[in-house]
């Protein structure tokens, strides 16, 4: 269908003109042609078993109720398409609304939110039950297309904040920002630079004491305007396909990301090695050195549970091959590697080198895996190896081809696939949008392909490994779209070695926190560029306070393995290493949390504070929670003094116990050797003995830190196998630690599960509790002890906590003190 429309130079003087050969273009009250399109005015509805069909003068539009806080909005010129998405893999649930015309409005009500449907013209307006607006379309901009871009604008509340979008640079709160989605290999991206790998079209906005999410699932390059260059609106908008969001209302932070979770999924159970320490380099080859740097991490006492080969381990970076001369035998060096205690994770890049003697791209070739043009020769680009084809991984026997070539991997022992130049990246970085991709059968092109390319891939990769290990596998992706929390990890790609880009990449991290991505990590020490030394040990300090603990750097840059910067940071390093080991118990059941909640491991202050204006202010942006116990600050390490910002409640030193109040900014003394974290008063924190990897087991005692403060707190603490699927079926350990001050107790819920634990005592460590010389445990008195603590072990200043430790018995337990 051909459309034509006059662009007028000058509107206001315009004579009224109509050139409109599909009724597209509008005549405005002033009668001059328009090329914005709006919806126009509702012509004809029905009430469907889920919400509302509407027809408008130009747009099909059909409103659904996923749940009572959940509205799905689909509008398009066209009628609406096939239901298809991969990010969302919710249906709606059965949910009560009352729909309600009146003469000018249709009014839609749940038991969370209304939704007022304006007839003339059709516009959205999302309030409270009791009419407190919470979004709106912007009166005189609504919805609308301008060719097949299309846009919907929200009129900007007073005081209004956004936060996520997911990779994002910037600030924690997005006001004033505007972004694109566009998956982009951002090799030495800038604190400016956007877009870069990943894209997670969904939003938190925030005003008036309440905040809501948008959803955009449209895999086109979209673009968000949070009130940049203009203060009438927030808007998103996508190149084509249709307007299709989910406007997600719920009373808090951490029930957005709940609910957003609930619909593109959660994080599965990573494998336990995975939180170990991450030891990285473009590339550790040969064999020898890979088995050096593996000696070398023992010998010195430095915990890790991950080597990775970069894309130097392969045949002239032909994926699923190995280099002979370097690695003669990889399944003789995985093993002892994991003799050592370590696993193995390779790269793995997309391209496939076009090669009649490479057997991968023969059997694709066979099976016509690649992504092809419109006259059917499949597309070439370059990269690594020289030109190749890339797999169509919207394909699904494209991505069954991929996960049987994965298999190969699995045999030779490998643990984790790291999905590197997924955006898709290849020299020029221009891929042309003119290729076609399957889209799972509703063939398209690049233009909405290549958003969701990382997360196909990542898909077919974790499926593959899955099948051929019968394991959790671990999947690291530089590229994604919504949803990819199903299947990988993602990590920030290529970072430069400086104090900012530090900084940078925890609001990153954060940024995909909120976005439904719980298990992230940015390259440590930096990938380009080299760091000072003392940059060097406060990013491994951070490093141990994110989810993916992975130390890498470039090629070119020198080694950056935790030796190399001379004693002090080996030190500082290594105690943070330990602390990281140390904490593995606490973090694990993060990892549950995630997985069954969403919740994201290193938290935003704006998850568990919203609505405190300090925390989104320049200098405490950076500041953030790992779990629900811990408040990190982290500052550039060239820094003697910092601003720290403590939220509502009392928090501890860590390292010091020293009790502050929250609710006030602070002036800190800023060491090298310590990086400054917080304990939130009311905490439990459960740690265990140090190992050297997660492969050793620890002793068999639970430390159960519980920090004084007057709300006390609850956690589920868990454990399983840290490596099958048996959790599934019931093999897992579980229990509820609750503290609650007011009773004066300590209460273990009864064990949930049939996974034994490892531990069989259970040592309780008070914190901030004067005068408990005893316990009681059923009738009995148990004396408390006195017990020396520390959390960067020998050299700190150790603490001397009371304590008292009793058996690991799988009934109720209830401490009073
Ligand atoms: O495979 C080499 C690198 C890798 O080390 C890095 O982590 C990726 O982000 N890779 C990019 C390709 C080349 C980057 C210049």
């Amino acid at each position: 269908m051909s459309r034509k429309f006059l662009l007028l130079p000058n509107f206001t003087k315009a004579l009224p003109v109509l050139l409109c050969s599909a009724g597209l273009l509008l005549v405005t009250n002033q009668g001059f042609a328009q090329p914005v399109m709006q919806a126009g005015k509702l012509t004809s509805l029905v009430r469907t078993a889920d919400g509302i069909a509407i027809e408008t003068e130009h747009a099909h539009v059909a409103l659904t109720v996923f749940s009572p806080g959940v509205i799905r909005v689909r509008m398009d010129k066209k009628a609406l398409g096939a239901d298809f998405s991969y990010a969302v893999i919710a249906k709606p649930g059965k949910t009560d609304f009352q729909l309600n015309e009146l003469e000018d409005i249709l009014v839609l009500k749940t038991a969370a939110l209304q939704v007022k449907i304006q007839k003339r013209p059709f516009s959205v307006r999302f309030e409270t039950p009791d009419g407190i607006l919470i979004n709106q379309d912007e009166p005189g901009l609504s919805n609308a297309w301008i060719g097949d871009e299309v846009s919907s604008y929200k009129t900007l509340q007073e005081g209004e904040r956004f936060i996520g979008l997911g990779e994002k640079t910037g600030n924690l709160d997005r006001r004033g920002s505007a972004y694109t989605n566009w998956n982009t290999d951002a090799f030495r991206y800038s604190g400016e630079t956007d877009p870069l790998y990943a894209s997670i079209p969904f939003y938190i906005g925030i005003h008036h004491g309440m905040s809501y999410g948008i959803f955009f699932d449209n895999s086109y390059q979209t673009d968000f305007n949070f009130g940049a260059s203009n203060k009438r609106f927030s808007s998103f908008s996508a190149q084509g396909g249709e307007l299709d969001y989910y406007f997600i209302f719920q009373p808090r932070v951490a029930d957005i990301i709940h609910t957003y979770t609930e619909l593109t999924g959660r994080m599965p159970l990573p494998p336990l090695w995975s939180l170990g320490y991450q030891q990285n380099r473009w590339s550790y080859y040969p064999e020898a050195e890979v088995m050096r740097i593996a000696h070398t991490l023992r010998e010195k006492k430095i915990p890790a549970d991950g080597i990775t080969l970069d894309i130097h381990y392969m045949d002239g970076y032909r994926v699923f091959t190995w280099d002979k001369q370097a690695f003669s035998n990889p399944r003789g060096m995985v093993d002892k590697l994991a003799d050592l205690g370590f696993k193995t994770t390779v790269i793995v890049d997309p391209g496939i080198k076009i090669d009649p003697d490479y057997a991968t791209y023969v059997r694709g070739m066979q099976q016509n895996v690649f992504l092809r043009y419109a006259d059917g020769t499949p597309y070439s680009g370059e990269v690594w190896p020289g030109w190749v084809h890339f797999p169509d991984f919207t394909r699904a026997a494209t991505r069954a081809w991929w996960q049987a070539e994965v298999a190969s991997y699995a045999k030779q022992g490998v643990a984790g696939l790291w999905n590197d130049m997924n955006e898709i990246s290849t020299w020029g970085q221009k891929t042309p949008n003119n290729i076609l991709f399957d889209y799972d059968g509703h063939i398209t092109t690049h233009k909405q392909g290549r958003n969701v390319y990382a997360l196909q891939m990542a898909r077919a990769s974790h499926e593959g490994m899955k099948q051929a290990t019968g394991e959790r596998p671990f999947i690291l992706s530089r590229s994604g779209y919504a949803g990819l929390q199903r299947y990988a990890a993602i990590w920030t790609g290529d970072n430069t070695a400086d104090e900012e880009h530090m900084l940078l990449g925890i609001r990153l991290l954060n940024s995909l926190g909120l976005s439904g991505m719980p298990f992230t990590g940015m390259d440590i020490g930096g990938f380009t560029g080299t760091p000072t030394p003392g940059l060097y040990a406060r990013w491994m300090q951070i490093g141990a306070f994110t989810p993916y603990f992975r130390n890498h750097a470039a090629s070119d840059s020198r080694s950056s393995e935790p030796w190399t910067y001379g004693e002090d940071v080996l030190n500082i390093s290594r105690n943070y290493i330990n602390l990281r080991y140390q904490l593995i118990p606490y973090l694990y059941s993060c990892f549950y949390q995630a997985a069954t909640s969403g919740m994201p491991i290193m938290r935003s202050l704006a998850i568990d504070y919203t609505h405190d204006e300090q925390i989104y202010s320049r200098y405490y942006q950076n500041q953030y929670m790992f779990g629900d116990a811990f408040l990190v600050a982290p500052f550039a390490s060239s820094k003697e003094f910092g601003r720290l910002y403590l939220p509502q409640g009392d928090w501890y030193d860590l390292y010091s116990d020293q009790l502050e109040h929250g609710r006030q900014a602070k002036a800190l003394e800023l060491h090298l050797e310590r990086l400054p974290v917080y304990v939130k008063a009311g905490s439990i924190v459960t740690t265990q003995s140090l190992i050297q990897s997660t492969a050793q087991q620890p002793d068999d005692t639970l430390f159960i830190h519980i920090y004084h403060g007057p709300q006390g707190s609850s956690v589920s603490y868990y454990e399983d196998d840290g490596k099958s699927y048996d959790y599934q079926n019931g093999q897992y350990y579980k229990r509820q630690i609750n503290f609650i001050p007011e009773h004066r107790e300590i209460q273990f819920g009864a064990v949930e599960g049939k996974h034994t634990s490892k531990f069989h005592k259970l040592k309780i460590l008070l914190h901030g509790f004067h005068d408990v010389g005893s316990v009681e445990l059923d009738d009995k008195t148990l004396p408390v002890s006195m017990h020396r603590a520390g959390f960067l072990g020998k050299g700190d200043k150790e603490l001397n906590l009371p304590g008292v430790t009793i058996a690991n018995s799988a009934g109720k337990i209830t401490l009073k003190y």
